[in-house]
C-alpha cells in the first residue's frame, strides 16, 4: 500500500505552509573548488613565458612532486583524466583474460577492462562498505583471471588487506580504482599505497581537479617507467618506441590550475567534514535514513555525501526523494544506480546476474548522494535535512489522505 501511495510524488510537489522554502538557485550534487584568479593568472604568465603548454613542463614537474608529497606516494604519474590512466594501468600490468571488479561503480571503471579486451567478472559488494568483498574472490577466479580492480567507492577504503591476501593466494595483480579517495588514509598510510597500483581522478567534480585530469601512484620505480612510456605513446627517449603507448599526458594549463586547487584544499576538506558531521547527526533522528558508515581507523575523502533510504522505514523510495527534491531546488544523484551488471553491454556476462549480486542490487535502490562542497553552510544543510523530512511528512499525508478516501 505505502509503496503504491509514494507512486503520486506529485502531489507532494506543492509545499504546504509550514514546509522549507526551496533554495532559490540549484544546489548540485557538488561544485569544483576555484581558487582565485589571480592566483591562476600567475601560473599561466609563467606558462606564457616559456611557451611550453604541454609535453611534461615545469608546472607538471611541480604538481606531480606536490601531489606525490600530499599523497604519500613513491611513485605518481600524471595524466589528462583518470579513465586513460586506468587503461594505461591495466597495460603496464600486462593483464588480460579476466579480471575481478565490482559491479557497484562508475561506468569507466568495467569500460577500461572492457576497451583493454579484458572480460570483466562482476563480484558482490561488502554489506556496510559497498566496496569489493575479499569473501568472494576465491569463487570467482578461474584459469582465466589476471587481475583484481577493485573502487574505494565515495572514498572509504576497500579491506586493502583481505584483498591483498586474496591477490597473493592467486598471484593476481590489484589495481585500486581510487577516483573518489583523494587524501584517503587507512592506518595512516596513504590510500595509493595499497596494491600494485592506484589510480586517482581529479575531474572536475573531485575533491582534488584540475578540471579534466587524473594520476596513477605506485611504489615501482620501473613500473613509474613503463606507464611514463605509456602514458607518451610508447617514446622511450629520442630514439626508441618502446611500447604501444597512448597520449596521456596532462598539459601544463590543467597542471597550473592543479597546483593553485591544492593550495585551498585543506579549507575545503574542513568544511566539508563540517558538513558531513552536520548531516550525521541530523540524520541520527530520521527514521529509514542512514549515512554510509565510516571505516574504522581510516580517514575518509570527504567526496560524498551517502545515504541509504530504507523504503519501508522511511516511508518512501530513494526514487521518490530524489525526485522530490528537485522541487526544493536540490538536485542529488543516485551514484552508481543502475548496476554496470545491468548495462546492455554487460548484462548477458554469466557474473551478470542479480543472484550473484545481491548486496551490490540492494544498495544501488537506497543509495543518494546529497550535496556536499565547501561553499555550503551548516544552515545549508539543515534545509536540506529537513527537505528530506518534509518530503516523508508528504508522502504520510498522502497515505494518510488514501486512508481515508
Ligand atoms: N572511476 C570512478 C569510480 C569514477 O567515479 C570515475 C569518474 C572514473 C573512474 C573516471 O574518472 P575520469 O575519467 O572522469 O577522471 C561525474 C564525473 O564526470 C566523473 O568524473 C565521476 N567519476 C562521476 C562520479 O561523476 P557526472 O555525469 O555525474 O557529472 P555531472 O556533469 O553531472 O556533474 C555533477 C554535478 O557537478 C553537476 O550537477 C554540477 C557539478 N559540476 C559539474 C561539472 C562537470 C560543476 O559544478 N562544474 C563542472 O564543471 O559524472
Amino acid at each position: 500500500m505505502l509503496r503504491v501511495l509514494c507512486g503520486r510524488s506529485p502531489a507532494l510537489s506543492s509545499h504546504p505552509v509550514g514546509a522549507p522554502v526551496p533554495f532559490d538557485a540549484p544546489v548540485y550534487v557538488t561544485r569544483p573548488l576555484l581558487p582565485s584568479l589571480s592566483s591562476l593568472v600567475g601560473h599561466l604568465e609563467a606558462i606564457w613565458t616559456t611557451q611550453q603548454l604541454t609535453n611534461i613542463g615545469a608546472q607538471h614537474e611541480r604538481l606531480e612532486a606536490a601531489l606525490r608529497a600530499h599523497l604519500g606516494v613513491r611513485q605518481l604519474s600524471l595524466f589528462t583524466n583518470g579513465t586513460v590512466a586506468l587503461i594505461t594501468a591495466i597495460r603496464a600490468l600486462g593483464l588480460g583474460g579476466e579480471v575481478l571488479t565490482t559491479p557497484f561503480t562508475f561506468p569507466a571503471t568495467p569500460h577500461a577492462l572492457s576497451w583493454s579486451g579484458i572480460t570483466p567478472v562482476f563480484c558482490d559488494v561488502d554489506p556496510v562498505t559497498l566496496n569489493l568483498d575479499p569473501a568472494g574472490i576465491d569463487r570467482a577466479v578461474t584459469d582465466r583471471t589476471s587481475g583484481i580492480l577493485a573502487v574505494h567507492v565515495y572514498g572509504n577504503p576497500c579491506d586493502v588487506v583481505g584483498l591483498q591476501r586474496a591477490a597473493d593466494r592467486h598471484r593476481l595483480k590489484i589495481i585500486y580504482d581510487a577516483a573518489h579517495a583523494f587524501g584517503t588514509r587507512v592506518r595512516d598510510a596513504g590510500i595509493g599505497t595499497f596494491g600494485d597500483v592506484s589510480m586517482f581522478s581529479f575531474h572536475a567534480t573531485k575533491l582534488f581537479h584540475t578540471a579534466e585530469g587524473g594520476a596513477l601512484a605506485c611504489s615501482d620505480p620501473f613500473l613509474k617507467a613503463r606507464i611514463d612510456d605509456l602514458r607518451n605513446f610508447g617514446i622511450h627517449g629520442p630514439d626508441a618506441v618502446r611500447a604501444i603507448g597512448l597520449n596521456g599526458k596532462m598539459s601544463e594549463l590543467h597542471a597550473a590550475l592543479g597546483l593553485c586547487v591544492l593550495e585551498g584544499i585543506a579549507g575545503e576538506l574542513a568544511q566539508r567534514r563540517r558538513l558531513l558531521e552536520r548531516y550525521r547527526e541530523r540524520f541520527a533522528r530520521v527514521d529509514g535514513v542512514q549515512c554510509l558508515q565510516a571505516v574504522n581507523g581510516a580517514e575518509n575523502s570527504c567526496q560524498y555525501s551517502v545515504i541509504r533510504v530504507d523504503e519501508d522505514a522511511f516511508g518512501c523510495s530513494r526514487d521518490v526523494l530524489h525526485v522530490e527534491l528537485r522541487a526544493y531546488n536540490v538536485f542529488t544523484r543516485k551514484y552508481f544506480y543502475p548496476l554496470c551488471a545491468d548495462y546492455d553491454c554487460y548484462r548477458r556476462l554469466p557474473s551478470a546476474t542479480a543472484a550473484n549480486l545481491p548486496v551490490a542490487t540492494r544498495a544501488v535502490r537506497e543509495v543518494l548522494c546529497l550535496p556536499l562542497y565547501g561553499g555550503l553552510t551548516e544552515s545549508d544543510v539543515d534545509r536540506i535535512c529537513d527537505m528530506v523530512v518534509a518530503v516523508r511528512e508528504g508522502v504520510r499525508r498522502n497515505v494518510a489522505a488514501g486512508a481515508a478516501e
